[in-house]
This record gives structure tokens, C-alpha cells and sequence, in this order.
């Protein structure tokens, strides 16, 4: 504990002589969002992160999450040094969507609008027409369909089903998923329920058809966020990354949160609600980062301006 508040003052003061600021995810360890938020800077989902990281005045952001976040405020400030506590931390849905693969398949499609999640390469987001989160993909592809438009979805099945079943849009679906996600498991969050009649269930839509069925709240962390915070209950059930109860707890310290069940709640794995990827993120790798230059991400200057496009769409659709 002592060596973690040393640490963690040794980060607050290189962000300031550095005039850099922190930019974190729901999903890192609590240290980093306490960091970002006693620092000026944010703990939020992708979409506002990648606002908050456009319009901050600094010139160096430090984002905690995964590449493709780093990636996405490249991006949108190319002139900006935008580092990463880890280079490794990726996502299983960018990796699941490799560019030459995912060029193949909109070849192939060539009347679908290409709509992609936030959660890919700047080289997928290069050839895509629309970027969108989890915040916002509901009410985008629905003003597709009701312009008229076919969609080719990708990468995260589950996300793109939930919306197709909302919207009706005609949508044809890569076949990705989180692995965080996809573990939590229906059977077992019924025998929870059980347990806690009065929980309110929320659900992340990366999470599989079953699970999201018994879902009274589907949303995006920030919804869920919400939902904890707005709601009537004293329980909730809370199926996405574990990590999200940190700030769940600070905005609404009287509530009961319970971790979903997943596949792994065993002996051999006590949390598997937890991104690996997140977890990479520690307040070492902000010092490093800051102290030595490591992490800088780079796109490539004629990706990104191809990139750009999408995801400014998104942003001026929700603007
Ligand atoms: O699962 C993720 O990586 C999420 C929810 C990202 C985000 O904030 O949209
Ligand atoms: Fe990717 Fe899932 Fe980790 Fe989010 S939680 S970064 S979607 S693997």
C-alpha cells in the first residue's frame, strides 16, 4: 500500500511536469482511474475517452486501456504524443479481425455500408464508413436502416446480433467476440437471480444471446454506470468487466453490486470477469511512459486520415 501511494504520487507529479494527462478506462485497476481522476484527467467508456482525449488542451494524453484505444486518440490528434502504460494490451476482437481478412470480406459486400466497433486496427477503421461503441451503435444502425442502407457488421457477434434483433436492419455479422464476455454464462445467472430476486440484472451486449435474455438493463458500461446510479434497487447484477464496480461503488456507495457468474468462477479462476489485457495497465507503466517515451503509439499518417472518417461520422452523429 505505501509503495502504491508512492507510486501513484510519483505518476500525479511527471503527468504535471509533463503537461500530460490520463486518459482511463472503467476496466483498469483502481489505482489508474483514482490517478486520472485526481490528475483532471477522465475514467470513462471508449466513446469518451476518445472525446475528452480530442478536446483536452494537452499536448501528450496517456491512455489506460487497450491499443485500440491509444489508437483511436492518435487518430483524432495526430499531433498529439499519445502513450500507453502497455503497447501489448490489445483486445481479443482486434485480433480477431485482421485487416487483409476484413478488406476480403467488405470486397465481397460491396452494397453494405461497413459499420465497425470502436474494438479494431486503424487499419480496419480505414475501411470502414461508420465507427461505433457500444454507446451508440443501437441509434446509428437504426438511421441506417431507416435510410434505407444494409449493414456489414464487424467484429463482435454478439453486439451485432443484439442490434439486429433491436433494429431489424439487415446485417451481415464477422464472427468475433470478447473473451471477457463470452464467459458469462445464462444458467448460472438464473440461480443468482434466485438468490436475489430484487437485483437488477444489467447486461453488456458483447455478452452471449442467453445472458443478455435475462438482462433488465442492456447497455453500455456508461449505461450500466448509470443504471446502478439512477436505480430504484438495492441489488445489481452487474455482467461486464469487474473492474467497472470501482466506479460504480464511488458513484453509488449505497448499492449492493454482484459479479455475473461466468464459465471460470472456480477454484482455478477467482476473477474472470477481468480483461487480461486491462490488467496490464499499472501505475509502473504510466511512470514508464512518461519518464522514457516507451509506449508512444504511432499510426500511420495516410491510415489515420483514412481512419478519421469514421470515426468522426460517429462523433458528429452523436454530437
Ligand atoms: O469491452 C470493452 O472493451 C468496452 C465496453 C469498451 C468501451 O468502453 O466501449
Ligand atoms: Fe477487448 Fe473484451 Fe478486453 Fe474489452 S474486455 S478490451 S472487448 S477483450
Amino acid at each position: 500500500r505505501p509503495q502504491r501511494e508512492e507510486l501513484k504520487a510519483k505518476a500525479a507529479a511527471l503527468l504535471k511536469a509533463k503537461n500530460a494527462v490520463l486518459v482511463s478506462h472503467y476496466y483498469v485497476e483502481d489505482d489508474l482511474q483514482d490517478l486520472a481522476l485526481e490528475t483532471g484527467g477522465c475514467v470513462a467508456d471508449s466513446l469518451e475517452m476518445a472525446r475528452f482525449g480530442r478536446d483536452h488542451a494537452s499536448q501528450t494524453l496517456v491512455v489506460a486501456g487497450v491499443r485500440f484505444m491509444g489508437e483511436s486518440a492518435k487518430i483524432l490528434s495526430p499531433g498529439k504524443r499519445v502513450l500507453m502504460p502497455d503497447l501489448d494490451a490489445t483486445c481479443s476482437l482486434d485480433l480477431g479481425c485482421p485487416p487483409d481478412d476484413f478488406a476480403r470480406f467488405c470486397d465481397a459486400h460491396p452494397d453494405r455500408q461497413v459499420v465497425v466497433y470502436a474494438n479494431t486496427s486503424a487499419a480496419v477503421k480505414a475501411r470502414a464508413d461508420w465507427m461505433v461503441t457500444s454507446s451508440c451503435a443501437l441509434a446509428i444502425v437504426q438511421h441506417l436502416k431507416d435510410s434505407g442502407q444494409k449493414v456489414l457488421w464487424a467484429p463482435d457477434k454478439h453486439l451485432g446480433r443484439y442490434i439486429q434483433q433491436q433494429t431489424g436492419a439487415d446485417m451481415l455479422l464477422w464472427n468475433g467476440a470478447c473473451i471477457v464476455h463470452d464467459e458469462f454464462r445464462a444458467t448460472e445467472l438464473e440461480l443468482l437471480k434466485a438468490d436475489h430476486p430484487g437485483a437488477m440484472v444489467l447486461v453488456h451486449p458483447e455478452s452471449p444471446e442467453a445472458v443478455v435474455k435475462l438482462a433488465d438493463v442492456v447497455g453500455s458500461t456508461s449505461q450500466m454506470l448509470k443504471a446502478v446510479v439512477d436505480g430504484a434497487a438495492k441489488e445489481y447484477i452487474v455482467a461486464t468487466d469487474n473492474q467497472i464496480m470501482h466506479r460504480m461503488r464511488q458513484l453509488a456507495p449505497g448499492k449492493t453490486l454482484i459479479e455475473a457468474p461466468t464459465a471460470g468462477n472456480s477454484a482455478t479462476c477467482k476473477s474472470c470477469a477481468h480483461c487480461p489485457w486491462m490488467a496490464m495497465n499499472g501505475l509502473q507503466g504510466v511512470i514508464d511512459c512518461l519518464e522514457r517515451g516507451a509506449g508512444e503509439i504511432h499510426v500511420d499518417p495516410t491510415i489515420g486520415r483514412q481512419a478519421v472518417r469514421c470515426i468522426d461520422r460517429m462523433l458528429d452523429f452523436v454530437a
